[in-house]
This record gives C-alpha cells, structure tokens and sequence, in this order.
C-alpha cells in the first residue's frame, strides 16, 4: 500500500469521526515519547529488560536502597533533559488548540507533552521533574541533573523522592476520576504507544469503549486491547498523528 492509499483508506474514515468530534481524549504511554529517543518499558530494547523493576519502581526499593534508585532516576533525568517533543506531541498540542474539549492523559512522566504545549494535561503517573518528601509531603518542581543522591527536604530534612507513581502504590484519586470521566464522555478516545497492560491507566481506554466512544489504537504492533478498538493504525505516532489531524 502507498503512503497515499494508506491515508485514504486507512486514515481518511477514521479522521472524519475524530474532526467531527467535540469530545475527544487520548491516553499516551512511553510509544508516543519513543521518537523523541526516550526508551519505552517493555519490548526488546525497554527498560525493564535491563533493570528488574521490583528494584527500581516500588516503594520497598527506594525503602532499601534510595541511592540505587536515585542513581536510577538521574540518569533518566540527565537523558530526557536532552529530548525535545516529537511531531506526535505536537498533533496533539495543535489538538487541543482547536478542540478546547480535549483531555490528555498521559502515564508518561518525561513532560514531553508539557514541552510541546498541550496544557490539558492529567500526568497520571506523575512527573519525574517533581519531588516529593517522604516525611511532610512537599512536592515541588526540580529540574536540577543530577540532584545530590538521595536529595533532602529543604523544610524538614526528610527524604526526597521522585513524584512519580511507582508498582503497588495509589494515583492521585482526583486525576484518576478526572481520567475515568473524561473517558466515559469522549466520543472519540485515542489509545497512543502504550502496552495496554498496566493498571488501572489501562482500563481508561476499555472504560471509553464500554460508554460508547469510538477508539483508536496508534502503536508499532497489536495490544491486549486491540480487539476492542474500532481502528488499530499501526505504525509510528509521530506519522499518524500528524496524519490523522490534518485539516483540523
Ligand atoms: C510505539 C512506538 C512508536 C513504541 N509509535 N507506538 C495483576 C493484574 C492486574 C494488575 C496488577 C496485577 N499485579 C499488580 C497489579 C497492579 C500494577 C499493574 O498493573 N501491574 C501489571 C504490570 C500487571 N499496577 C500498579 O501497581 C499501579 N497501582 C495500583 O494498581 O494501585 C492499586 C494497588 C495498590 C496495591 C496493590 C495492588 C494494586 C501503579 C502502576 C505504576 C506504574 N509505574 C510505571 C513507572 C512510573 C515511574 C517511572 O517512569 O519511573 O509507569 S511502570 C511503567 O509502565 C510506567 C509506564 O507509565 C507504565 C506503562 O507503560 P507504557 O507507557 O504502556 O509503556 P510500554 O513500554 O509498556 O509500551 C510502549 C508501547 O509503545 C508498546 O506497545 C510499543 O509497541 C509502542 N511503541 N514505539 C507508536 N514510535
Ligand atoms: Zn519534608
């Protein structure tokens, strides 16, 4: 198929239903930040097949061993300091400015969508430019690479950790209701380079399904969720994003 066929056949009744929409949200996982050059979790060269995540993303790691996983967290700082926003970020910046109805949710926590200007942002797994004490709760925004290992809270002396929501631990109940129900009332929900198999981030895109929206799946390959999906488009978001907003 060319690139002309697979925009006509493929995109074109699929663009139609997302421009005619009011209410539109997207879910992005670590795909969608992966043409930027940050890794993903899974998949051959992901994260989680060098490092044991029981180690490095639970609070009984940082518990045990908080300068293992601040060294951890700074070097994924120092990396995505560097990274700028794909043209996927930036469809679904220019997304937002002509649909004033659309919601982001994002589990990414590199603020890839931030940098390139979407402000309606739910970061439901937090951000890793944020720090938050164990001991008083402050959370505030950091930018500092590398911070001193493990850094200490300026206000109690407590220990600071990465606002970023690690295995076995609670989103935000606000985000996680602001998510559900932007979910439940988009007529066209965009399920964006994500595995599809973390939860609860994961059930948000079965939930938009369940209330009636038109899903599409944008990912290099098929997920658990696929065959609940309206359209799986399946190649690199920082094509079909772009791609399918055309016109907007
Ligand atoms: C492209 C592309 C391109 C590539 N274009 N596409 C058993 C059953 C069900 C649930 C559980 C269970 N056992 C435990 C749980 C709960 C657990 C969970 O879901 N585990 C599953 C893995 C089984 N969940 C939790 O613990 C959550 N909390 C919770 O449930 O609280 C209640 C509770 C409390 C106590 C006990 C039990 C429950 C919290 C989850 C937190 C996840 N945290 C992380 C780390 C964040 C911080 C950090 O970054 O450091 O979040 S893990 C990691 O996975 C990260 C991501 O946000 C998240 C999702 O990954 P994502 O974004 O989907 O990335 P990948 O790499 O998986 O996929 C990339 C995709 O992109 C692939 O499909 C590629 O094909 C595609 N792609 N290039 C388009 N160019
Ligand atoms: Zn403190």
């Amino acid at each position: 198929m060319t690139e002309t066929d697979f925009d006509q056949k493929i995109l074109g009744p699929t663009r139609k239903r997302l421009l005619a929409a009011k209410r539109v949200a997207a879910l992005t996982g670590a795909g969608i930040s992966a043409e930027s050059g940050v890794p993903t979790f899974r998949g051959k060269d992901g994260l989680w097949k060098q490092y044991r995540a029981e180690d490095l993303a639970t609070p009984q790691a940082f518990s045990r061993d908080p300068d293992l996983v601040w060294e951890w967290y700074n070097w994924r700082r120092g990396l995505i300091a560097e990274k700028r926003p794909n043209p996927g970020h930036e469809a679904l910046a220019a997304l937002e400015k002509a649909r004033p109805g659309f919601t982001l949710i994002t589990q990414n926590v590199d603020g890839l969508h931030l940098l390139a200007g979407s402000r309606n942002v739910l970061e439901i797994h937090g951000s890793i430019w944020r720090v938050r004490c164990v001991n008083c709760g402050l959370r505030r925004e950091d930018r500092t690479t590398p911070l001193p290992a493990p850094p200490l809270c300026p206000e109690c002396q407590g220990r600071l950790r990465p606002d970023v929501v690690w295995f076995g631990e609670s989103l935000d109940p606000r985000l996680l209701e602001s998510s559900f129900q932007a979910a439940s009332q988009a007529e066209v929900m965009m399920v964006i380079g994500t595995s599809a198999v973390v939860q609860p981030a994961a059930s948000l895109a079965w939930q938009a399904k369940k209330a009636g929206a038109l899903v599409i799946e944008i990912n290099l390959e098929t997920t658990p969720f696929s065959n609940q999906a309206d359209a799986v488009l399946l190649g690199p978001s920082g094509k079909i994003l772009p791609a399918l907003i055309e016109g907007l």
